[in-house]
């Protein structure tokens, strides 16, 4: 599951030139566009979270990335540079 959060998506209209783009892009994709909270959430099948974001922003929109909340990267430890080295 990814998610993006789309400031300058306001009405249905842009929500269905959006699910659009995105389903031109992976047609076998899940989307689920809330509106309320301008979130953009989708599961993709073919394409990768770039080539989502690039759809979005093709049809004209500003996505930013949301963490979802699974697989969050943890705080990096004190005296490493990303708590993997060492
Ligand atoms: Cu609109």
């Amino acid at each position: 599951m990814i998610a993006f959060e789309v400031k300058d998506m306001t009405c249905g209209h842009c929500v269905s030139i959006i699910t659009r783009a995105l389903k031109a892009t992976d047609k076998d994709a899940g989307v689920r566009i809330d509106l309320a909270t301008k979130r953009v959430h989708v599961e993709p099948v073919s394409a990768d979270a770039d080539d989502i974001a690039e759809a979005i922003r093709d049809a004209g929109y500003t996505p930013v990335s949301v963490a979802t909340g699974h697989g969050e990267v943890a705080a990096p430890e004190r005296g490493s540079c990303c708590g993997h080295c060492q």
